[in-house]
C-alpha cells in the first residue's frame, strides 16, 4: 500500500500567512451522512419596489428620514449605528488585567440598486462598477474625517447571515483602531514585505496561477480563487495582480475588472446551489492612517457558509469554537467545482429556455 501523504487523502493542517493562523482538513471525512440541521431557503419572489423596505427609493426609515428617489446607489450614515462619532475619549484599567478604551467611528449603509429584487448576482457589470465607484468615493471621504484609521467594507447577504432586509445593500464600519481581522493582515504582510520587498499576495497569485487547481477565474487585472487555507467550505478571495494598498489606488480600468469579478463570483455563487447563495464579503486594505503602507495588498474575501445544498451549513462549533476551524471538502475540489459553473445566472437561463421551449 502507498502510504505517501496526500493533500486530497490525509488528515492535515494548512497555513494562512495572511493571518499565522492554521486551519485543519480533513478530506477522509467528506463522505459522512448529514441527519443534522436543515436551512430554509426562503422564498425569493421579490417585487421591484417594496412600499414596505427601508432602503428603496422615497421609503420612510426607522427614524422618520425619507430615502431620495435615488436612481443607482444610494449610501446614509447608519441609523442605528455600532460606533458613533461623539464618544468622550478615554482609558479605563484596573492593573493588568481590566483594559477597556473609547472607540468612535461612523457606519454607513450602502444601497446598491433601487431595485428591491436583485442582487449583486443578478446586476450588470456597468450597475456594480457604480457601486465600485461608491465604495472609493465613501472611502475617500472617510478617511479624511479624524480619527478615522480603518475603513470595513462589507456585505451581509441572506438571512443565515443575518441579513435584516434583501434589498441589495452593504455596509461600511470605521473607527479609530484597527481591528482584530485586519491587524493580524497587517502584521503578516509587513513582516513578508521585510524579508522578501514585496507584498506577499503578489507572490501568491502567480504561484496560484501557475499550479491552477485552486483558481475559480481571472480577468485582465484580478485573480479568482480559493484561497489554499479556506476555512469555509467555498470561500474565495478576489486579488487584484497589481500590488495596491487600498481601493483608491484603482484605475479606471481596474475598477472596470473588478465589478467584472464581483458579478462572475456572486453569479457562480447562485448557480452552485441554484439559490440566492448567502455570504459575507468584504474587503480588507490598509489603515487609513495617512501612512502609505506599502506591504499591504488589498483584496476581497467571500466566506458563505453553505456546505453540500441550498440547505445544509457548515457549522463552526465544537472543535472549531475551541481549538481551530476544521473543513471536510478540500479547497481544491470547492475551486473546481465552482470553475465548472456558467457565468450567466440561472434564472436568466431558466427565463430563456422558458421562452425558447
Ligand atoms: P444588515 O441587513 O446587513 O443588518 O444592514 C442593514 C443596516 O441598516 C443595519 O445595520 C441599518 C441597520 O442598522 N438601518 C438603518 O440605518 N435605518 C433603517 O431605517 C433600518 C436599518
Amino acid at each position: 500500500m502507498d502510504n505517501r501523504f496526500d493533500l486530497t487523502e490525509h488528515s492535515h493542517r494548512r497555513y494562512n500567512p495572511l493571518t499565522g493562523e492554521w486551519v485543519q482538513v480533513s478530506p477522509h471525512r467528506s463522505k459522512r451522512p448529514w441527519q443534522g440541521q436543515v436551512e430554509k431557503t426562503g422564498e425569493d419572489n421579490r417585487p421591484a419596489f417594496d412600499p414596505t423596505c427601508y432602503l428603496c427609493p422615497g421609503n420612510v426609515r426607522a427614524n422618520g428620514e425619507v430615502n431620495p428617489t435615488y436612481p443607482s446607489t444610494y449610501s446614509f450614515t447608519n441609523d442605528f449605528a455600532a460606533l458613533v462619532n461623539d464618544v468622550p475619549a478615554g482609558d479605563f484599567q484596573d492593573g493588568d488585567l481590566l483594559l477597556a478604551r473609547s472607540e468612535a467611528g461612523i457606519c454607513r449603509v450602502i444601497c446598491f440598486s433601487p431595485r428591491h429584487d436583485l442582487t449583486i448576482a443578478e446586476m450588470d457589470t456597468d450597475g456594480i462598477r457604480r457601486v465600485v465607484d461608491l465604495w472609493v468615493d465613501e472611502y475617500t471621504q472617510l478617511s479624511r474625517q479624524p480619527n478615522i484609521n480603518y475603513i470595513q467594507i462589507f456585505e451581509n447577504k441572506g438571512t443565515v447571515m443575518g441579513c435584516s432586509n434583501p434589498h441589495p445593500h452593504g455596509q461600511i464600519w470605521s473607527q479609530e483602531s484597527i481591528p482584530v481581522e485586519p491587524a493580524k493582515k497587517q502584521q503578516h504582510q509587513e513582516a513578508y514585505y521585510q524579508r522578501k520587498g514585496v507584498t506577499l499576495l503578489s507572490d501568491y497569485w502567480p504561484l496560484e496561477v501557475r499550479r491552477a487547481e485552486r483558481i475559480v477565474f481571472e480577468n485582465e487585472h484580478f485573480v479568482a480563487l480559493v484561497p489554499f487555507w479556506a476555512v469555509w467550505p467555498f470561500e474565495t478571495m478576489i486579488i487584484p495582480k497589481r500590488a495596491m494598498a487600498r481601493i483608491t489606488d484603482m484605475t479606471e480600468a481596474e475598477r472596470q475588472a473588478f465589478a467584472d469579478a464581483y458579478r462572475r463570483m456572486a453569479t457562480r455563487y447562485d448557480n452552485l446551489f441554484e439559490v440566492s447563495f448567502p455570504y459575507s464579503a468584504g474587503i480588507h486594505q490598509a489603515p487609513s492612517d495617512g501612512a502609505p503602507h506599502a506591504a499591504w495588498h488589498w483584496h476581497m474575501v467571500f466566506y458563505p457558509p453553505l456546505l453540500r445544498s441550498a440547505t445544509v451549513k457548515k457549522f463552526m462549533v465544537g472543535y472549531e469554537m475551541l481549538a481551530n476551524p476544521q473543513r471536510d471538502i478540500t479547497p481544491e475540489f470547492s475551486a473546481a467545482r465552482l470553475r465548472d459553473l456558467p457565468e450567466i445566472h440561472y434564472k436568466q437561463t431558466l427565463l430563456s429556455e422558458s421562452s425558447n421551449p
